[in-house]
């Protein structure tokens, strides 16, 4: 089933110039592509629709201020199963709990600074590429 999910590579992945060696997983995966890629710092009103699930939440003020503080890449990449499989190599949301060989598990420690974002449904993925992507539909 092929599927097209929105990627962010955060602003800590950017910093630390983890971009190829997290864009090198994505791309190796058999048959899955990038269709839009782009370098922007995020501003507040679109990081606010990005996580309007967590506005409110105790993590929410430093999430925005981190998100912002530097740019990302934000990419769409198509493929087989590409949701579960880009979530698959991200890890889980903790970067401690997220298991070695996952991005997470490899490059992390804080759960804020979990270096990647990667759609979690086919209804967010539809609502985020909207977002990030307005020109693609
Ligand atoms: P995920 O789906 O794994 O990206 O995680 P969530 O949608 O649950 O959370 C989005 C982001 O909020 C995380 F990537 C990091 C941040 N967050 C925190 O900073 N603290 C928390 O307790 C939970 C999430």
């Amino acid at each position: 089933m092929s599927q097209r999910t929105l990627v962010l590579l955060k602003p800590d992945a950017v910093q630390r110039g983890l971009i190829g060696e997290i864009l090198g997983r994505i791309e190796r995966k058999a048959g899955w592509t990038i269709s839009a890629l782009e370098m922007r710092t995020l501003d507040r009103s679109l990081l606010e629709q990005h996580y309007a699930e967590h506005v409110g939440r105790e993590f929410y003020e430093p999430l925005v201020a981190f998100m912002s503080a530097g740019p990302v890449v934000s990419m769409i990449v198509e493929g087989e199963r590409v949701i579960e499989g880009v979530r698959a190599l991200a890890g889980p949301t903790d970067p401690i709990a997220a298991p070695s060989g996952s991005i997470r598990g490899d490059f992390g420690t804080i759960t804020r600074e979990n270096l990647i974002h990667a759609s979690d449904s086919e209804e967010s993925a539809e609502r985020e590429i909207k977002i990030f992507f307005p020109g693609i539909s």
